[in-house]
């Protein structure tokens, strides 16, 4: 699609979360589309010319796009991403006919604005603050707003400069489409220094709660709970309560956090694991010995959209189990560079699974859920169909048809490879058709694939062999660099990763480690091998040749939440 002329790809690579995009809108005759590059694009739908291209950013300013934008009424909507680069989150709304600026709305307050006094006065920490949004918003025609949710706040995992609730940060925000203006809020996580974005995208739903017809909005976050609010005015619609929670005076915690009323769709505390002093339960703090936490920084529901039934009631809510060692370290700000004070690492060998969950949206209650063992948060999501069906792809590769009511399975077709998209439904001469991509997903160590399956009653294909089975337990993640013989470590204003994270070399191949950050570190053999780079100061370079094929896991000692991964062949 002619998408980033311009600059080398390579210069993209190290930003946001790897080569991603969600999707398009369609208006007027023209597809829109995010671009990595920050830039939004409009086609033409027949011939897919260029009709215009706005710059929302700069990506230099550490700034992309990786959302679907929405269309309506003559306007595009896109969120941006960028919160681990220091960035200021806004929504931007550009003219479908022109891709003029119409307005845009800042996530972060400036001087003087509603919620700067929930940043410390006299500081530019919030210009920095990240709460980006990376996801499709939704729009309320009746009532003239646009919803979307708003991710973590910058840095991350170090709260100690940024005293106050930190708004926008991990919240869902409600303006006036045609105007920007601010309409409503509701922060989901206050003064968040676990990474806990609300980036799952928002639903809206019309029920009736004792008696009363009630418009209604939800959202499934990364605490494992699903909010359910009143959408014309933000006040939860089933209860959620204010409640005091650990405090860590260096992190400048806030006092209360919010408690849905209902039920969380994941556990929500870390079980004890190696040699981890302290497990806590969701909002446990952390300074610079880390602390096992659950949900992790994947854990809950990431990405992966919720549909919502009419017929049931019920959200199909994904869910990742997943525990982080959350640790802070001092981040230094540098202009377009990774913004980020700390780790959230799940310990090698510690347990990763998933479930899909049933929740009522009257009562925020349970009504029936699967257990996976494999994460579905940060998946492809699912779909609910009038015939009473909820359609979801997996990690796996299968695609499942259950019933909506009782979650019993009553389908699955192999894919053969990673099935984490949301699939989708349409109609052509009076049939019914289902169609998934299955491509697979880097974060969810799913099968890389190209395929696009269409069902009907009348099909004939047959399915693929499954593809390889899935990590069950977690360890390095990330592609895995070919024939790569140099680890970097402290890359790219990245202190505490190696990069790449993960290699694999022929047997006989001498590795080349490189501090190329700002502390000592070292390589050091985890489980397997007896190797050990030692402490490498700034600019010091240790050799390890790899004569045994093997796995061969390894990690830094003075900061063990930083782990690499060489595979031997
Ligand atoms: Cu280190």
């Amino acid at each position: 699609m002619g998408a980033l002329v311009g600059h080398r790809s390579e210069d993209l690579d190290g930003l946001l979360c790897g080569w991603v995009n969600r999707g398009l809108a369609m208006g007027e005759g023209m597809l829109f589309l995010g671009q990595l590059d920050a830039n939004v694009v409009a086609l033409d739908i027949k011939t897919g010319t260029e009709v215009w291209k706005t710059p929302i950013e700069d990506w230099r300013n550490g700034y992309g796009i990786t959302s679907a934008p929405l269309y309506f009424d003559g306007i595009v909507y896109s969120g941006i991403t960028g919160g681990e680069f220091g960035v200021r989150g806004r929504l931007t709304a550009l003219d479908a006919k022109t891709g003029k600026i119409v307005w845009r709305w800042y996530t972060l307050p400036g001087p003087g604005e509603f919620g700067a006094d929930t940043w410390p006065a006299g500081t530019d920490h919030s210009m920095r603050g990240g709460a980006t949004i990376w996801n499709t918003p939704a729009l309320d025609p009746e009532l003239g707003l646009i919803y979307f949710v708003t991710g973590n706040c910058g840095p991350d995992f170090d709260g100690s400069m940024r005293e106050g609730d930190n708004l926008f940060c991990a919240s869902i925000v409600a303006l006036k489409a045609k105007t920007g203006e601010y309409a409503w809020h509701f922060q989901e996580v206050h003064h968040d220094i676990w990474d806990y974005d609300a980036v799952s995208p928002v639903v809206l739903f019309d029920t009736v709660i004792n008696g009363q017809p009630r418009k209604g909005i939800a959202e499934a976050g990364k605490t494992g709970w699903v909010y359910i609010l009143d959408r014309t005015n933000g006040k939860p619609l089933i209860g959620i309560e204010e409640k005091a929670v650990p405090q860590e005076p260096r992190q400048k915690t806030a006092k209360t956090q919010p408690y849905p009323v209902g039920d969380a769709v994941v556990p929500q505390c870390a079980q004890p694991f190696g040699d981890y002093e302290k497990a806590g339960c969701v909002f446990e703090p952390f300074w610079e010995e880390p602390v096992l936490v659950e949900p992790g920084v994947s854990g809950g529901t990431g990405w992966s959209p919720m549909p919502y039934s009419p017929d049931t009631g019920y959200f199909y809510v994904p869910g990742t189990i997943r525990t982080g060692a959350f640790v802070r370290y001092s981040g230094i700000y540098k202009h377009g560079q990774r913004y980020v004070a700390g780790s959230f690492a799940s310990p090698i060998g510690s347990p990763m699974a998933g479930t899909f969950t049933a929740i009522a949206s009257t009562t925020n209650r349970v009504a029936w859920q699967h257990q996976t063992p494999y994460r579905l948060g940060g998946s492809g999501g699912s779909m609910a169909t009038a015939g009473g069906l909820v359609l979801r792809g997996e990690p796996d590769g299968n695609l499942v048809a259950v019933n909506a009511k009782d979650g019993a399975v009553l389908w699955k077709f192999q894919t053969g490879f990673g099935a984490d998209a949301p699939a989708i439904t349409y109609e052509i001469d009076g049939e019914q058709y289902i169609a998934i991509a299955s491509g697979g997903n880097a974060l969810q160590g799913s099968a890389y694939g190209d395929a696009v399956w269409a069902f009907s009653l009348k099909g004939q294909v047959n399915p693929l062999w499954p593809p390889p089975t899935l990590a069950r337990v977690a360890g390095p993640g990330g592609p895995l660099a070919e024939g790569v013989a140099k680890v970097n470590i402290g890359f790219n204003n990245s202190e505490y990763t190696y990069f790449p994270a993960r290699t694999k070399i022929k047997a006989g191949t001498t590795v080349t480690f490189t501090n190329v950050g700002d502390i000592p570190h070292t390589a050091t053999a985890y489980q397997q091998g007896n190797w050990d780079t030692g402490a490498l100061a700034k600019g010091e370079t240790k050799e390890i040749t790899f004569s045994e094929p093997g796995n061969y896991y390894y990690i830094c000692t003075p900061h063990p939440w930083m782990y690499g991964q060489v595979i031997v062949e």
